[in-house]
């Protein structure tokens, strides 16, 4: 037991010191729930709760990750340290998404202050918004200013990981068939700026135009004004402004009490999402195996058994 703590603080104080063999421990931990992840979380938690969550979304290849990358570069200018997670669904081992990043890494390389995690979405033991959170809280707790969230916008999933941002950014690009009207409404209210990137390109001005004259139609609740940014993120250019759009909405959160509001909501949702991975995690550990659930399968497709009882009855004695 006292081994055990010890170790787990120890572990805790190289992240907080800035090791980043202990960091990259600490997030592959956390990504596996492996049976540390637990003390370890529970012991950095205290010391997370200040950095500034940006969450990215868009559609693939809008830009996104060359995007986080040039928004990581401006923060590193002003001396803030970035944690950045890279989540691309469509990538869970293997193929572009770590292909992409080892490239990416490189132009960080040698730069201890931008830390890059891909993560795969399947295979995750929890929920993917759970286990996202967790890694920002590592993140946090080791004293990353910053902790970017890159994910595609596509599903629940995705919507919910942008929830845990304080800042959401969605990333639109002229052309592609993504025009303002065919994008996930979902997305599209979760967004507190919106980034015109690849403005290089013919039809940018008609995305704004568009997101405009869709503002003009309705108001948040809150009346905040998403700002629209332009970007060639390739070329750096429209970065600056982006993170002054970013700036101005942290503001402008700080000043509304709405930032609290928002966190306090998160953790609502969150709390619900970590007590429904326990629950099942018990539940699996013990009545619910996969052979078990292969026989009571068989019974209730056989007619031998009514599934209802069964759940209460696997419940019940979790419950007592
Ligand atoms: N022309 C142009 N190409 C861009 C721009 N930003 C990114 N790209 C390119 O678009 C492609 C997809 O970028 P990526 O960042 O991987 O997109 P993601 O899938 O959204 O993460 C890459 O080839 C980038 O070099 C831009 O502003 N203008
Ligand atoms: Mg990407």
């Amino acid at each position: 037991m006292t081994t055990a703590n010890s170790y787990i603080s120890t572990w805790v104080e190289e992240i907080r010191s800035g090791n980043l063999r202990a960091l990259s421990r600490a997030i592959t931990a956390v990504e596996n729930r492996t049976s540390d992840s637990h003390a370890l979380l529970k012991a950095l938690f205290e010391h997370s709760g200040h950095a500034r969550v940006v969450g990215l979304t868009g559609a693939p290849g809008a830009g996104k990750s060359t995007l986080v990358d040039a928004l990581a570069t401006q923060y590193r200018k002003r001396d803030q340290t970035v944690g950045i997670i890279a989540i691309d669904p469509t990538s869970p081992f293997t193929g572009g998404a770590i292909l992409g990043d080892r490239i990416r890494m490189q132009s960080h390389s040698g730069d201890s202050g931008t830390f890059i995690r891909s993560m795969a979405t399947r295979g995750s033991l929890g929920g993917l918004s759970s286990t996202t959170a967790d890694v920002a809280t590592v993140f946090d707790a080791a004293g990353r200013d910053l902790v970017i969230i890159e994910t595609v916008g596509v599903g629940q999933d995705e919507v919910d990981i942008v929830r845990l941002a304080d800042v959401t950014v969605v990333v639109l690009v002229p052309g592609m068939g993504d025009d303002v009207q065919s994008i996930k409404a979902g997305i599209m209210e979760i967004a507190d700026i919106f980034v015109i990137n690849k403005a290089d390109r013919d039809g940018a001005e008609r995305v704004e135009r568009e997101i405009l004259a869709m503002q003009s139609l309705s108001m948040r609740s809150d009346a905040w004004v998403p700002k629209v940014v332009k970007t060639i993120a390739s070329t750096g250019a429209g970065l600056p402004e982006l993170a002054s759009a970013i700036d101005e909405y942290e503001h402008f959160l700080a000043t509304s009490e709405l930032g609290r509001q928002r966190r306090i909501e998160n953790w609502r949702n969150r709390l619900r999402e970590m007590l429904r991975d326990e629950v099942l995690r018990r539940i699996v550990n013990g009545a619910f195996t996969d052979e078990a659930v292969a026989q009571y399968a068989t019974e209730i497709a056989g007619n031998e058994r009514d599934p209802y009882s069964l759940i209460s009855e696997i419940v019940g004695k979790l419950i007592r």
